[in-house]
């Protein structure tokens, strides 16, 4: 009787524990991507804005070489051919500007806000 007792307070606690792993993961999961493309001589969307700590990928769709470069330095890729893709992480809040420096007529602007949950 006791045994069963025991064995049912162990289920419970397993469930319980099992439970809270799974609820609390969602919140662990929060870090964001965005996308930039590159086509026609053109960064889509020109302006974005996004949380601190998103990942931004911007992805060359053109059938020539381009890149990103921050105009801060704060990031600079290398020539990216076509479906070619660079990533950065932007941890800090702020507004980043950046161009293509093999045609710097092509411009670009990543806004970051502060992270309503690191706040
Ligand atoms: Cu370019």
């Amino acid at each position: 009787m006791r045994n069963a007792h025991n064995r049912l307070a162990a289920a419970t606690l397993f469930l319980a524990l099992a439970f809270g792993l799974s609820t609390a993961s969602p919140t662990q999961a929060a870090a964001a991507e965005a996308k930039v493309t590159i086509d026609n001589f053109t960064f889509d969307p020109p302006k974005l804005t996004v949380k601190a700590g998103t990942t931004v990928t911007w992805v060359n769709r053109d059938d020539i070489p381009h890149t990103i470069a921050s105009s801060t330095r704060a990031f600079k890729s290398k020539a990216l051919d076509t479906d070619n893709s660079f990533t950065f992480t932007f941890t800090a809040p702020g507004t980043y500007a950046y161009f293509c420096s093999l045609h710097p007529h092509m411009t670009g602007t990543i806004v970051v806000e502060a992270s309503s949950a690191t706040q």
